[in-house]
């Protein structure tokens, strides 16, 4: 049985646990620094075993060696945010927890693949790359597929069809910066813009950039966990179950759509060794320079951080 191990245990982490279970793809490690609540949570999701149909092991310790032999460690350890908060305004206090996380990481998963959550997406994805050394496919982060699991559903609520016969694509930033592919995101195999009019296309992307903050400034004291865990979820059963979907996910680029030195999101092949492949595909003008903008926004938070100094131990 594969191990995923879930670094913070709060509503997003929690929630991840008991996708992960119930959906027989591991057992389960929940890893948080508050005493008490990754092992009563751990207890609770066991509890569902002989009614949901699942029998993996889930166990909760605030002892970070328990991630020792993860195939898959999920970072969401950090703090979330709270009407009227950009993602960029999480940064520096994420950014020390998150530079912990990736230390235990270091020490007891040496050979596992990381999946970052914790916001900011982009710049805590290179800083978890940076800290690790490890390849480049072993470090991925997890903000595109919701993204785009959002576009979707706009996009089939518009259209009254059902929400499968969508396959979207969002890159870029996980941020107002994202960018919605307008050519690659497919309507029971027609592309968007043979569907939509242009107005219809505007008001669907401005709806999926403000889908965090909406739910945001509903439940007031934290941000979305159920679409985001259950994205973390369809990452680790792509790698798990070696699907190598193409999904979009953000990866240390090294030249991939003429970007370097940033992470960012980019369609990818996900399977067995975390990204097997950077997926290039073609952009309009206009596409390409709302991605160049987006990794502007992402190298902007990596120099807030002082990162850009922060040089590879060995070039991979
Ligand atoms: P929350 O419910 O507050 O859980 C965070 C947990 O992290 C808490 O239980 C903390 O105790 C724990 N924690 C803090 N420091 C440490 C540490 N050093 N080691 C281990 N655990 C620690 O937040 P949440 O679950 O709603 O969100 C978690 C993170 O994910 C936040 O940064 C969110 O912004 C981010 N998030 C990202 C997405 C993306 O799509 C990228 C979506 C939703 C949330």
């Amino acid at each position: 049985m594969a191990k995923v191990s879930i670094i913070g245990s709060g509503r997003v982490g929690s929630t991840t646990a008991l996708f992960v279970a119930q959906k027989g793809l591991a057992d389960v490690v929940l890893i948080d620094v508050v005493e008490g609540l990754p092992q009563g949570t751990a207890l609770d999701i066991g509890q569902t075993k002989s009614l949901e149909g699942f029998n993996v092991s889930i166990t909760g310790t605030n002892d970070f060696e328990a991630m020792n032999d993860s195939d898959i460690v999920v970072v969401t350890a950090g703090l979330a945010r709270k009407p009227g908060m950009t993602r960029s305004d999480l940064l520096e206090k994420n950014a020390a927890i998150v530079k912990s996380v990736a230390e235990g990481i270091l020490m007891y998963a040496p050979f596992s693949l990381v999946i970052v959550v914790t916001n900011p997406l982009d710049v805590m994805t290179y800083l978890v790359f940076k800290i690790l050394n490890f390849e480049k496919n072993r470090v991925i982060g997890m903000g595109g597929v919701l993204d785009s699991a959002r576009f979707a559903s706009f996009i089939s609520e518009k259209l009254k069809v059902a929400v499968e016969g969508v396959s979207p694509m969002v890159i870029g930033a996980h941020s107002d910066a994202m960018v919605p592919l307008k050519n690659h995101t497919k309507v029971l195999s027609k592309s968007l813009t043979e569907v939509l009019s242009s107005q219809e296309i505007e008001e669907v992307i401005t709806k999926t950039r403000q889908a965090g903050a909406e739910i945001v400034s509903y439940l007031k004291t934290g941000s979305a966990f159920y679409a985001p865990a259950a994205a973390i979820c369809h990452m680790v059963k792509s790698i798990l179950k070696d699907e190598k979907k193409v999904l979009p996910a953000c990866v240390y680029l090294n030249g991939e759509y003429d970007l370097k030195e940033v992470c960012l999101g980019v369609p990818v092949k996900l399977g067995r060794t975390g990204v097997e492949e950077i997926v290039e595909v073609s952009l309009s003008e206009e596409e390409k320079s709302a991605l160049v903008f987006s990794a502007e926004s992402v190298k902007k938070d990596i120099t807030t951080l002082n990162l850009t100094g922060c040089k590879l131990v060995k070039e991979r």
